[in-house]
Formats: structure tokens, sequence, C-alpha cells
């Protein structure tokens, strides 16, 4: 009697013998009948039969923007974070040169390789810049350029399009664009024949939509429908082929524009989902895009090792690949929709249809998002509004070991957080930020140590690791100046570093939460205080009245006015000034409270800066603290379960 196969060659045999059963099962939507209904839908949304996706990524991006910066021609360059490469041109590529690897290394490949280290913050400087020989224990990494021309390029992706695009930045190098709606009506304008249901079709809208005319596929490179023979096999044209096709001439159209006015080249894929344009974006890169018609998808899913489908490639593509003994696509097409939920709880259905080319995700599905450098969540979120928070954060290869010591720090986080929140404000002027919130990370006995490759923290003992904030509300400035945020984070770290408790933080960051355009009552920051560090006359009080009021009504007015002064000023104790609200008929007492609570602490900041400037180490002498935020009650972990788990941070 022969033994028992061991397990996984159980289930190896298992899965190959289903696979072959259920091959013709699979992909079976791949060619969905379109009816005069289907075109005419006004929102079909994410199970539209014409639907028309691209995923446009920067080649080489940070390198890219390098080489626009300097003016450099086509030559080789790569772009260093310390001692690491992480942006290679592709004339680099050429010589064998990847990222990750040193920078010895890449000359030896290259001699005449261009190297630039990345931007970097300077104490002391309030914008980044590129020094000889940055140091990781004094310098701090900006991606500011990469960003700002992250955002040219979305604008242009906004005006090249058309109108009813929509897009969404995927990250800091490539958006999505849904051409549904514009290559729809591309389609109603070229084709008029198709505006009416023919008067002797018999299903009325039901009736399905005449065949396609021949499909020029001029722009961009077609993925085969049988890679493993020469010559197309001879499949007839779709309607999704159509909109594909002019998806694909819209996206040439952008790209050029792009390339010509920005100088960054671009490669883009297009197809019927998020999951497949993106996936099909890499298929010739880089200056190329690639479209993938729904006849394709099967040949060019199934022999993919299913590891590089990027949200299979970590512990979840383990544990996959270790329960079935599988490794393509293929291969995991054989585990059932039920078994598939009972070993990986209810949400795998994603992973079920993304194996068959199906995602109906609308938003930003967070595994695109996945980055290298920040905790992964397993999170489906809605459509990306506007950025609620900004974060300037530093993993310190020196520990801080003494309060003193933070200071330097808080000054070049305080640099970069003033300037993205300036930028951010020349595009939506009235952003104000409603809290500031310094958050210092602690290990008791041991050091952290870093990342080669990035800013991130490698290994540091969790359990003896501690996270502590303090936050404040941040008050009405209209110039957010270095020297403003960084009072503002020294009197945060003065609440929260304790002089006598021992201390060895490795990390640090600086952010504004609640980053909001101000709107509703309030027209603008300019508006809303006219002057907030400078009094208010009762002259100017006067003269803000309108001259069609009554006597009397003036006289009540300025009563009440007076009144509200006297509640609603303060006078400062170091200087003597008084700082007041202006008048306002509709502002409550309590909006009245919060503003003038604003203004004195932008009036003490205002101080504190003063005083910052004037002090030789930059150490600020003793204030009093703003608020103090009631300890948070601590919340228990709940530890992951069904497939978040997978996502989770280790
Ligand atoms: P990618 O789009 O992954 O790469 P790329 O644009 O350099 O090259 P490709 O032409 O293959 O798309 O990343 C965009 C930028 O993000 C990249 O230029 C540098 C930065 N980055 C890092 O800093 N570290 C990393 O590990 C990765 C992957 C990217
Ligand atoms: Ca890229
Ligand atoms: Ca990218």
């Amino acid at each position: 009697m022969s033994a028992k196969p061991p397990s996984h060659l159980k289930s190896l045999w298992k899965g190959k013998e289903k696979a072959a059963e259920s091959e013709l099962l699979d992909f079976e939507d791949l060619n969905p009948t379109i009816t005069y209904r289907t075109l005419f839908a006004q929102n079909l949304g994410v199970r539209d039969p014409l639907r028309v996706i691209a995923l446009c990524d920067s080649d080489a991006f940070y390198a890219a923007c390098e080489m626009v910066r300097l003016d450099i021609p086509d030559k080789p360059l790569v772009v260093l974070q310390w001692q690491m490469l992480i942006a290679v041109n592709y004339p680099a590529r050429k010589f064998g040169i990847t990222r990750m690897m040193n920078v010895q290394e890449a000359k030896k490949l290259c001699p005449e390789l261009e190297i630039i280290h990345v931007a970097t913050y300077k104490e002391g400087e309030k914008e980044p810049g590129y020094w000889d020989n940055p140091d990781t224990r004094t310098h701090k990494v900006s991606l500011d350029l990469y960003r700002r021309e992250s955002v040219k390029m979305l604008q242009m992706y906004k005006d090249g399009l058309p109108e009813n695009a929509e897009i969404e930045k995927a990250s800091i190098d490539e958006a999505f664009m849904d051409l549904t709606r514009p290559v729809r009506q591309i389609i109603l304008d070229r084709y008029p024949y198709l505006a009416q249901v023919p008067e002797d079709a018999l299903l009325g809208l039901d009736t399905p939509l005449p065949p396609p005319p021949p499909v020029s596929w001029e722009f961009g490179v077609l993925v085969p429908i049988d890679p493993s023979v020469e010559e197309e096999p001879e499949v007839p044209s779709t309607w999704h082929d159509v909109a594909l096709s002019i998806g694909a001439e819209c996206m040439e159209k952008v790209r050029q524009q792009i390339s010509a006015k920005l100088g960054y080249t671009t490669s883009a894929g297009i197809a019927r989902n998020k999951f497949l344009a993106k996936l099909c974006a890499s298929y010739r890169k880089p200056m190329n895009q690639s479209i993938l018609r729904n006849a394709a998808i099967p040949n060019y899913l199934k022999p993919m090792a299913f590891q590089k489908i990027r949200f299979l490639g970590g512990k979840l593509g383990k544990s996959l690949a270790g329960e079935y003994d599988v490794s393509t696509v293929a291969d995991l097409l054989a585990i059932s929709l039920d078994e598939m939920q009972n070993k990986f709880g209810e949400e795998s259905i994603w992973i079920y249809e993304v194996l068959r080319g199906i995602d109906y995700t609308e938003g930003t599905a967070m595994f695109w998002l996945i980055d290298f450098r920040r905790p992964i969540q397993f999170v489906v979120k809605e459509k990306q509004t506007v950025n609620k928070s900004m974060l300037a954060s530093k993993n310190l290869p020196q520990p801080i070991t003494k309060v003193s010591e933070g200071y330097q720090w808080l000054r070049v986080l305080a640099a970069e957080l003033a300037l993205r929140l300036n930028e951010a404000r020349e595009t939506t002027p009235n952003l104000w930020p409603k809290t500031i919130v310094l958050s210092a990370r602690n290990v008791k006995g041991m050091y952290g140590s870093l990342s080669p490759n990035s800013d991130s923290l490698i290994s540091c003992s969790i359990a003896q690791d501690s996270r502590r904030s303090k936050q404040a509300p941040w008050p009405f400035v209209k110039e957010v100046t270095v020297d403003i945020v960084a009072a503002a984070a020294d009197r945060l770290w003065k609440e929260l570093a304790d002089p006598h408790a021992p201390m060895k933080i490795i990390g640090i960051s600086l952010g504004f939460t609640g980053v909001e355009g101000v709107e509703s009552g309030l027209k603008s920051i300019d508006t809303f205080f006219k002057n907030p560090l400078k009094p208010t006359s009762k002259r100017a009080l006067e003269e803000d009245l309108t001259e069609s009021e009554s006597d009397a009504t003036t006289q009540r007015t300025i009563r009440n006015i007076s009144k509200d002064l006297a509640r609603a000023s303060f006078v400062c104790s170091r200087c003597g000034q008084r700082s007041s609200l202006p008048p306002s008929a509709t502002r409550t007492e309590e909006e009245r409270q919060t503003a003038l609570a604003m203004i004195q602490m932008e009036h003490e900041d205002f101080h504190l800066a003063l005083d910052l400037s004037k002090a030789p180490d930059n150490v600020p002498p003793a204030t009093k603290t703003g608020t103090d935020p009631k300890p948070k009650k601590k919340r228990r972990k709940e530890s992951p379960h069904g497939i978040a788990k997978f996502f989770s941070k280790v």
C-alpha cells in the first residue's frame, strides 16, 4: 500500500486538476453583450461594460525631476538618498544599474554616472537644498521638488483630458483616469447611427449594438491575445475595443503635452479596470502606453507569478503559496470562492475576482497605495478629497537624550511643514490647519536602526517603544513662517519632553491636522481678522458701519460693539497691547471665545518667535504653555483578523 502523499503535494495535485476543469468557466464576462440601453445609461459605474481606465506612471520619476531641474540631457543619472539609489534613469539602467544598489557599485558600472543626492533640510535653512555630503545625523530628506512636479503633472492631466474624465492621484508619480464618460461621448459623436435604436430592432433598447467598425490601434502597444503565436488569432473586435482605442487616443495626447511642456516621459496602461490598467502600464516601459483588450486578459494573467501582483507579494502571497503550493495566477484559479473565503475571510472575494481580471474598485483601493515607507492598512478608501493632514517626520540616527537636543530637529521639521502649507495655500489660499501636533517615539534602553534606502526605521524593540504626542489649536495666521511653526513646536516639545525621565527619542514628527479651506461663514482668513496683532480701535469699528443706518441705530450698535470689544479682547502682559476681534453680528459667543483664544495664542507665538530669533542657541525662553489636552484613554490595540492580518505591521 502506498503512503499518503504529503499534504502540500496533495493540494498541488488537487489544484492542477481543478485548474484544468475550471479553465473554461474563468474569465467568462470578457465579452458582455452591449445594448443600446447600456450605451445610453448615464451612470453604470464600475460595472459599465464600456468602462475605460488608464493608469499613467512617470518614467524614473525622481531622476527625471532632477534632469529637468538641472537641464541635463539624456545621460545616465541616479538619485541618491544617503548611500542608496532610489531612482535610476533609463540610460543608467542600460549599464545594469538598479535601484537599491549602493553608489559605489553603480559607479563601477558606469564611471560617468551623474549622481544627485535628494534635497535635504538643514537646520537653520528655510528651504531644502542640495548640499555637499548631506548627513543623516544633521539633515532631513525633502521630497518637496517631486511633490511640486507631481502637482503640476496632475494639473496637466486635468487640463489635457476631456472635462468629464475623472482623475485620481494614486501616488507621487502616478494617477488613474476614468475615461468612461468622455469615451462614450466620443463614440456617440463618431458613430451617430448609434444614437437611435433602429426602428426594426425587435428588443428595443435591449437590442445589442451592431458589430463595431474595424478598430485602429495606432495609439499604443497591444498586449497580444495569444503570445505563443506570432500572428494574432482572428478575434472579432468589440465595442469595448473601440472604447479602449479612443481612451488610448486621449492618453497619447495628454502624455505628449506633458512631455513637451514639463519634460517628463510617462508610461500608461489602458484597460477595463484599475487593477489591469496598473498592471499593464509597465508592459513596455518607458515612453509607451499599453492596451489590454478583454480578449488578451486570460493569457496575460495566467502565466504571471501571482506574487508579482502587488498586494499578493507579501505575507498573504506567502501564505497562499504555502497553502496550495502554487506559483502562477492560473494555479490559483483552481481555488473556489468558498474555499478562499473560508481561509481568508469574506473580504477575500476581491482576490478571487482580481485573479480573473475583475476589479470593481472605484475609489483608491489601498492596495494600490501600498507604500514601501508606510504602514499597510487593508481598507478601500473612498475617493480622495482634500489632504487633511500634513506631516514632517524624521527618524533620528542619533537619539535625542536631552530636552535641549530636540530644538534643532523641531526647526528642521517646522521648515518643511511651513513650506508644505504655504505651497498648498498657493492653490487653496484659505487653507487653515486646525491643530498642530508633535509626536515623539521614545525607546528605552536601545537604539533604532535605519533602513538603508529610506528614512524608515527597520529595527527597534516595539515592546519597549512608546510614542507620546501633544497638540494645540493652530492660530489664524496669514503668514505661516518657519519661526511661528517652530515656536508652536517648541512649546509642545516642552510639554511633551520630561527632563527628569530617561529619554531616548528615535523618531519625531510634527504635523498639521484638519487642514481645510476655511469657507463656511468665513470669507477668508484675511477678512475674518483684519489684523489680529493690532488692536481694533473704536473709530475703526465705527467706520465699519454703513452710512444708511439711522443715528439711533448707530449709537446702539456702537454700544453693543463696545461691550463686545470689552468681552472679546485681551491685553498682553508682555507688551501691553490689546488685541480684539472685529465686530461681527453673525458670530456666536462660543465662536468668539475660540477665535479670541486663537488670537491670544498667535500673539504669544509672535513673542516666542521674536525670542527665538534673538536667542543665540535657538532655545526658547520659558513661557506659559498653551492648552494641555486631557490625556487620552489608552485604547487596546485590536489584533487584525481575516485577511487584514496579512496587511498589518509586524
Ligand atoms: P516608481 O514609479 O516605482 O519608479 P520610477 O518612477 O523611479 O521608475 P519607473 O520608470 O520604473 O516607474 O517610483 C516613483 C519614485 O518613487 C521613484 O522615482 C523614487 C521613489 N521611490 C523611492 O524613493 N523608493 C522606492 O523604493 C521606490 C519604489 C520608489
Ligand atoms: Ca514611475
Ligand atoms: Ca510609480
